[in-house]
């Protein structure tokens, strides 16, 4: 294996190993992030071993040990439920193996938390939906319990709707699994035509927003019912931008970022240099408006016009080479 130049020990000979161990593996979000954190390790000279996400918390746990007897000296786990993976991740740090965390709550000082600051993240696509709406409207509210972001999301929109009485959460549906998109498109329809009068849909993850899409294309209610989100893809950016879409802002990060971000963070604490315990990835607020007007197809057209959104200062050192992505 081939050391990288200047770089500390181990990384200086190569063949580094590391294990990406995702819970979920399809879905743009979910690929682009496996793509970053791939290119990331490439720039490394590390040696990635990627472990398929199925929606699986016995299967990701098999994964773990799986990767630890595989001798690598570093894991970061991409999503999970904490319960069924703190006494696997305890066997990995006894062997001095690196973990990191993203958007997991592992609960271990030892355990660097990479997040994409998903309060500021739901306080941007909420505040959009309160600038364009007003603050009194019925809404539809797209959430499953348990997963990390989604839960960190749910407390802001829990104080919105605190603050503001008149947002009244009508009806509330939502699923993860490896058709996330086509089964929430069921539930919404079935929310809305029992809802006739919800206006705004809050679904804070980009395959709940193409599943109410969907629905709302279906049921012809495109120019009545607003959708805002999180994530953002080049086929999230081609529904947003469609004449007649009914899904107006969302506050995403660049999944590619936040992969990349893990990795490096896996990498400086196997150098043994210090990790701050949160690492955070800054969302931005992206409209419909905006992405039309600045004629933004794609994820590397945002990246043009946005310089900060392909980069992330979190997670570097002088020795860590950029990721090409
Ligand atoms: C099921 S959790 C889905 C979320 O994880 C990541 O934080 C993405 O932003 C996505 O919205």
């Amino acid at each position: 294996a081939d050391g990288l130049k200047g770089a500390p020990a181990p990384f200086d000979k190569g063949g580094v190993k590391v294990a990406l161990i995702s819970y979920i593996s399809a879905g743009d979000f979910f690929q682009a992030c496996q793509a970053g954190a791939e290119a990331q390790a490439k720039s490394l000279g590390i040696d990635l071993r990627i472990f398929a996400g199925r929606q699986d918390a016995g299967e990701q746990r098999e994964q773990i040990l799986q990767a630890i007897n595989l001798g690598v000296e570093g894991i970061v786990i991409d999503h999970g439920l904490p319960e069924s993976l703190s006494d696997v991740v305890d066997q990995a740090l006894a062997k001095n193996i690196k973990v990191v965390a993203f958007d997991v709550n592992l609960n271990n000082p030892k355990i660097p938390q990479v997040e994409q600051s998903d309060h500021r993240l739901a306080q941007l696509a909420l505040d959009q939906a309160i600038k364009d709406n007003g603050n009194s409207f019925k809404a539809g509210y797209v959430y499953v319990a348990g997963f990390a972001p989604l839960d960190r999301r749910n407390e802001i929109w829990d104080k919105v709707k605190a603050a503001n009485p008149d947002i009244a959460e009508t009806v509330r549906f939502g699923n993860v699994s490896d058709t996330t998109a086509v089964t929430t498109a069921d539930q919404a329809k079935a929310a809305l035509r029992a809802n006739p009068d919800i206006s705004v849909v809050f679904a804070p993850y980009d395959e709940f927003a193409r599943g109410v899409k969907l629905a709302l294309t279906d049921l012809g209610l495109a120019e009545k019912v607003k959708i805002y989100s999180a994530d953002i893809s080049t086929a999230d950016i081609q529904e947003i931008t469609e004449p007649g879409s009914p899904w107006i802002a969302t506050a995403a990060t660049n999944p590619a970022v936040v992969g990349a971000v893990s990795i490096r963070a896996a990498a400086l604490q196997i150098a043994g240099e210090t990790v701050p315990q949160n690492i955070v990835v800054e969302p931005v607020l992206l409209t419909q408006d905006q992405l039309r007007s600045a004629n933004v197809q794609t994820i590397e057209d945002l990246a043009k016009k946005i310089p900060a959104f392909s980069t992330s200062a979190a997670a570097t050192a002088d020795w860590i080479p950029a990721a090409a992505f």
